[in-house]
């Protein structure tokens, strides 16, 4: 009886249970340490596979002397995120020294990406390595296998044998009783970036299950500016001088109506045909936030394809779209890396985008969309009480499904709304509206159909100490008192719940685990790019120096002030003048390029 290794590892009331239940799968327990594989042998024994962990023993805990090393070396991550948003002079001193901001930024990649394993290993149906797990990309990865079917408990062995109910959990912990604003100062217009942004690669395939996806690039692919599949690019091109497209309304340029580029949209049905705009992504019609921002990326496009013609006279539509294409995906990457994530890391290290700091390393230059970002990245809180456009309230009503909001507005009109309303605080919990809150249901209750491991597997997964107490998750007793009630152990306690209600970071949009965990995944999503490989990454891939000076010098407010015809406030943070109810005391406006 192998039961003596774990008790090596676990507190005495474990062992009692593994000593009066002996034919209990000892995976269930989660003895590997240290990032360990644990394989069951026999009908009650395991072993841990410790191999390049840089830990021996048993269970894969006891250190060889430079892991010891490193341990003892490395800086925590709250001291590490105290030291990147504190120290504003410091942080000064070293962005304008390239080489230490370089060194440090190839740092933070490269300890960032090495936590996903590439190629990616498990699966939602495979516990163990297989090559049906690595070669059918119709799954989402996942970066710990299932909690094994026969374990005693949903999670493993803490906690009950049954789960609250994910309803009670979301009424109870998850929803907005008011509205929290986010104390970064991050506004709507960031929310709908992100949004946008990661559901090209985020689109869950329900009809196979929550394990499956629809978006087989697994990354930065531009589906949902360009379509999945060349039948619907090829509707949505107009096959002249590589462009898109597109309709003039009242003088603005818009997506086509699905008349002229007739592909599958969703759309209300009391919707006519003309007012159907036809868009790479299927459902982003039914946000104007998101309509609004496809609008925006089309005539970026067919701005790049005219200063390209101009270039190359002799180039065929087909290789005008095609450069254009990967010149977007490479001011997507930059945007994304030194506004997007700068705003959201709030750091005074300044962020850049150059793949070439990876170049002297070893980086796979590949990506799959694990399970685990997707539930990390469903952000609800981010969303407002209503919405409001140029002193016009929107409810959730009348603004979802809603597309005149964006042709009667206008692009400009919506970016400086959207820019000035706060958006929600995301961690912390109770701040998700009620109309949103069905769909962190449905995810508790995916999370529970995959079984994914409880939230203490993942922290360590990532390098974090796991948590001893619902107190020390929350910061607080009373909503700990009323978790432990409904969990009984806080190794019991799920992926999304913990991380919706982590204590934020102080005056930060979310706690330690969100940024710990969705940073590696996020970083190896966008450097992992093919444009981001020493063979693409060169002026010739982007037609050129003037090609890749775009990539190069791309911004979120030249993409939107470059393609409106009046600049109006862009920023991914509300104007410094406007009080935290989202109330504008003096409307600012900034034409700065
Ligand atoms: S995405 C995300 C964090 C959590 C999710 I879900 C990021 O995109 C992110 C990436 C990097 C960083 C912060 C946030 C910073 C640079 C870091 O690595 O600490």
């Amino acid at each position: 009886m192998e039961a003596a290794r774990i008790i090596s590892l676990f507190l005495p009331l474990c062992f009692l249970k593994v000593a009066d239940t002996t034919a209990i799968n000892p995976c269930c327990y989660y003895p590997c340490q240290n990032n360990g594989v644990c394989v069951n042998v026999g009908m009650e024994d395991y072993e841990c596979d410790c191999t390049r962990t840089g830990y021996y023993g048993v269970n894969c805990s006891s250190p060889f002397f430079w892991s010891r090393v490193r341990k003892f070396l490395k800086p925590s991550s709250r001291f590490m995120h105290h030291a990147l948003t504190h120290y504003k002079w410091l942080w000064y001193i070293i962005n304008n020294f390239s080489f230490v901001s370089d060194t440090l930024m190839r740092l933070v990649l490269t300890v960032r990406a090495n936590i996903i394993p590439s190629p990616p290993t498990y699966n939602s149906d495979s516990t163990y390595l297989s090559w049906e797990g690595y070669s059918n990309i119709s799954y989402l990865t996942r970066l710990l296998p299932p909690v094994p079917k026969d374990c005693p408990t949903p999670t493993g062995t803490r906690g009950y044998k049954t789960l609250p109910d994910a309803k009670e959990l979301a009424n109870e912990f998850l929803l907005r009783r008011k509205f929290i604003p986010d104390p970064q100062g991050t506004n709507l217009m960031f929310a709908f970036f992100a949004q946008h942004f990661t559901h090209q690669f985020f689109r869950t395939d329900l009809k196979r299950g929550p394990g499956f996806t629809k978006a087989l690039g697994h990354g930065v692919d531009l589906t949902h500016i360009y379509g999945d599949s060349l039948e619907r690019q090829h509707h949505l091109r107009l096959f002249k001088d590589g462009k898109l497209k597109y309709q003039v309304l009242d003088g603005g340029v818009f997506p086509p109506s699905v008349k002229d580029a007739p592909i599958k949209m969703k759309y209300p049905s009391t919707l006519p045909e003309g007012k159907r705009l036809a868009i790479g992504h299927d459902t982003f019609g039914l946000v104007p936030g998101l309509m609004m921002y496809a609008t925006i990326w089309l005539r970026e496009h067919n701005r790049v394809c005219d200063i390209l013609k101009e270039e190359h006279p002799t180039w065929s539509d087909e290789q005008l779209f095609q450069t254009t294409r990967l010149i977007l995906t490479g001011e997507t990457i930059k945007i994304v890396i030194e506004d997007y994530v700068q705003h959201l890391s709030g750091y005074h290290f300044k962020m850049s985008f150059n793949p070439e700091l990876l170049f002297t390393e070893h980086f796979q230059y590949s990506n799959r969309i694990a399970v685990e970002f997707d539930h990390l990245y469903h952000w609800h809180p981010l969303m407002p009480e209503s919405f409001i456009v140029k002193d016009q309230e929107f409810s959730y009503k009348d603004f979802l499904f809603n597309t005149e909001i964006l042709l009667n507005f206008g692009v400009e009109a919506l970016v400086e709304s959207f820019s000035k309303q706060h958006a929600g605080q995301i961690g912390g919990g109770r701040n998700i509206h009620h109309s949103l809150l069905p769909v962190a249901i449905a995810l508790i209750e995916h999370g529970r159909l995959l079984r994914l491991q409880p939230f203490n597997e993942y922290r360590k997964k990532f390098g974090l100490s796991p948590y001893k107490s619902f107190q020390e998750l929350t910061g607080e007793t009373e909503v700990a008192a009323k978790l432990e009630k409904l969990y009984g152990h806080i190794d019991a306690l799920e992926f999304y719940p913990a991380l919706i209600l982590e204590l934020p970071h102080k005056n930060s949009i979310f706690g330690e685990s969100m940024v710990e965990m969705g940073a590696p995944f996020s970083l190896k999503g966008l450097l992992g790019n093919p444009i981001c490989s020493p063979d693409y990454w060169k002026p010739s891939t982007f037609g050129g120096k003037t090609g890749f000076d775009i990539v190069n010098t791309a911004t979120f407010k030249k993409l939107i002030c470059l393609n409106v015809k009046k600049c109006p406030y862009v920023s991914f943070h509300v104007p410094y003048d406007v009080d935290n109810d989202g109330e504008s005391k003096e409307r600012k406006t900034s034409t700065e390029l």
